[in-house]
């Protein structure tokens, strides 16, 4: 079953492409687009979901961990890297995101107190899409029945933790406002939280139906407006700094990248356990 991140493109392209090659990420299982443009290679990323553990093993070139599934079970992880990097002298930040259920977590809170005590170099990027699975978090998404109950009395995640640690609350489908936000940050030297508001353009996972529980005309009629991809493509258009023979020959690019990556995963053995263990994967 795979996480998919459609609808939060923007949020996660916009945090790596403002990070340095030696700050970290930590990514949360739909954190594989912020993977990816860190530098994580797609090969790797479809064995991983694949189920296959050679793509469990993180280049040692790149700064990131796996994808964390235990939701908010990160959060005081990054503070500990970030700490780290203090004591060290070293002085590289550690991104890691979430979503809006994670801040119901208790783990979060108490990364959000260790952070500001110990002022380190972490962002905590929570990529509200207004739903843990059929939970909603914010009004604004058209649920088939109403009374299931929200995530929190407070709709806006930034205000409700802005007494605790600086906080932003941002448009996560716009790549500029999202890169401008985290360079930002990381000019001030201080721990952050981002509330990135998305909305979630694929179901939950590929094994969930999302119209159980959604009210799919509503939604799809909101959410075609926030499509970041998009609205990105028109932004350049309107700017004249892309035209359509541009976006169709990179389109023909990288689809044939993800062809390839796919073919070369496909192709990959799942190792013995043998191989496992002797590998390290
Ligand atoms: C500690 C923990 N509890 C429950 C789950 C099951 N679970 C998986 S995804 C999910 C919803 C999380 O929603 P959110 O944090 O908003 O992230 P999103 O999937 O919407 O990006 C839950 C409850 C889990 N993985 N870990
Ligand atoms: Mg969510």
């Amino acid at each position: 079953m795979y996480p998919g991140f459609r609808g939060h493109e923007a949020v996660q392209v916009g945090c790596a492409l403002a990070l340095d090659k030696n700050d970290w990420i930590m990514p949360y299982y739909r954190g594989t687009g912020l993977a990816i443009t860190f530098g994580l290679d797609l090969y790797r990323a479809f064995l991983y979901w694949r189920g296959n553990p050679i793509g469990e093993k993180i280049p040692e070139n790149i700064n990131m961990t796996n994808f964390y599934v235990t939701i908010a079970s990160q959060c005081p992880q990054a503070v500990g890297l970030a700490l780290a990097g203090k004591l060290k002298g070293e002085n590289y930040w550690v991104l890691t995101n979430f979503g809006d259920g994670a801040t119901s977590e208790g783990e979060f809170y108490e990364a959000l107190n260790l952070a500001t005590i110990f002022n380190v170099n972490v962002i905590f990027v929570c990529e509200n899409n207004g739903l843990a699975i059929s939970v909603p978090s914010r009004r604004d998404i058209p649920m088939k029945k109403e009374g299931i109950g929200y995530q929190s009395i407070n709709e806006n995640l930034a205000q409700k933790f802005s007494n605790i640690i600086d906080s932003y609350r941002i448009d996560g489908t716009n790549v500029v406002e999202v890169y401008k936000t985290i360079k930002k940050i990381k000019s001030e030297n201080k721990p952050a939280f981002v509330e990135a508001i998305v909305y979630r353009l694929s179901p939950h996972t590929t094994d969930e139906d999302q119209s159980k529980y959604l009210d799919m005309e509503k939604y799809t009629n909101i959410t075609k407006m926030f499509d970041p991809v998009k609205r990105f493509e028109s932004y350049l258009k309107s700017e004249n700094i892309i035209d359509d023979e541009t976006i169709d020959k990179f389109k023909a690019q990288i689809e044939e990248e993800i062809e390839n990556a796919i073919k070369l995963a496909e192709e990959t053995p799942i190792p013995s356990l043998k191989e496992i263990i002797a590998n390290h994967y």
